[in-house]
């Protein structure tokens, strides 16, 4: 990344938005950074960062005013979490359409060149998605188009926004669909987390509380691949660099039952055989889901490294850390 690039970072108070800040503060670029929380809230602060905003940009004129003079924005700003939240807030989560949608005219008021959209997995056809271990998902395979109710919608609309953006005004879209990204800095409770850093919290609770049994959300043998947070950045930043203007996976193919994924995070704990305590009216999304990595392959030259043993080392470690410093008022935003 071009060192003298002015980049606005939207979602900068978030887990990926909170990373990348810092990753382009660390690479020596102006970075202009927001989100609708208020600065204390955000999950890493940065003392060296120039420009903050905590301000809602689902609103024209915020948009206008931050986006004013940058060279490149990145959008991962949107109202989400795991399953557990994006099933119980359709309607929030569709509202995100209006951060893109507003900054794209932002971009094009401002003539911005280039653009980052972070869509998700969750815009797949969910019928292709019924059974456990399936084969990784294509890009095609979001067509035709049935993605997750709300959030998957959302997430697919807007990435033909930034299409039809590109074609008419010219702005160069750079457009990745993330497959539950996960590590250190994240939401590990309070309702916006997702199933890794969620589980890990449950079994360092057992751990540190000598309980024996942990709840799981449905019967456990659903299945998920999870890509750690660092190959989702370098993923994201060689999308950036590259000329595919079209959506394209970021993650692991890596696919796991949650029970699995329990069998692992106990082996990194060191405490075992656990109860499951399987809760099958709680939200379960799709029976399985993998990311199928051709196409970053043939477009990139580059896969991700981390396996999920190692990312779950190193989140587990962060998590017990805050855990054990907070006590169990589980504060889910931390001072990087
Ligand atoms: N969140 C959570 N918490 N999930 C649990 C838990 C728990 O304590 N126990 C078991 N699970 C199960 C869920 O029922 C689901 O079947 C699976 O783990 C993964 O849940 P998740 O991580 O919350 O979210 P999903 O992968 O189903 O969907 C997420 O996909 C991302 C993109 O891959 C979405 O919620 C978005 O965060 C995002 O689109």
């Amino acid at each position: 990344m071009d060192k003298n690039k002015t980049i606005l970072v939207v979602g900068a108070g978030g887990f990926i938005g909170g990373h990348m800040v810092k990753r382009f503060i660390d690479n020596g670029n102006k970075v202009i950074a927001s989100d609708i929380k208020p600065k204390e809230y955000w999950f890493q602060d940065f003392e060296k960062s120039n420009n903050y905003y905590a301000t809602d940009m689902k609103d024209m004129s915020n948009c206008m005013k931050v986006a004013k003079g940058v060279d490149y924005v990145f959008n991962m700003a949107c109202n989400m979490g795991g399953m557990g939240f994006i099933e119980n807030n359709r309607a929030e989560c569709m509202q995100s359409v209006l951060i893109n949608t507003n900054l794209l005219i932002a971009c094009k008021e401002h003539e911005i060149k280039k653009y980052f959209f972070s869509s998700s997995a969750c815009a797949y056809n969910i019928s292709k998605q019924q059974n456990t271990f399936i084969e990784g998902l294509k890009e095609e395979d979001a067509y035709p188009a049935d993605p997750e109710d709300g959030y998957g919608w959302e997430k697919l609309f807007s990435e033909r926004m930034c299409r039809h953006f590109m074609e008419d005004y010219g702005i160069e879209v750079r457009i990745a669909r993330y497959h539950n990204i996960y590590g250190p800095y994240g939401t590990y409770d309070g309702g916006r987390e997702k199933a890794p850093a969620a589980l890990c919290r449950k079994i360092i609770d057992a751990k540190l509380n000598k309980k024996n049994k942990i709840d799981v959300w449905g019967d456990g043998e659903q299945t998920r691949t999870f890509l750690y947070i660092d190959d989702c950045l370098e993923g994201t930043l060689r999308l950036f660099e590259s000329d595919y203007s079209k959506p394209v996976n970021i993650g692991s193919d890596e696919q796991v039952s949650i029970n699995q994924m329990i069998d692992i995070i106990e082996d990194i704990s060191g405490y075992k055989n656990l109860k499951k305590n399987y809760q099958l009216d709680k939200p379960k999304g799709v029976r399985g889901r993998s990311s199928n990595n051709d196409l970053i392959k043939k477009v990139l030259n580059w896969s991700y490294g981390i396996d999920l043993k190692n990312g779950l080392t190193r989140t587990y470690g962060w998590i017990e850390s805050e855990m054990s410093r907070k006590g169990n008022n589980i504060n889910r935003f931390t001072k990087s």
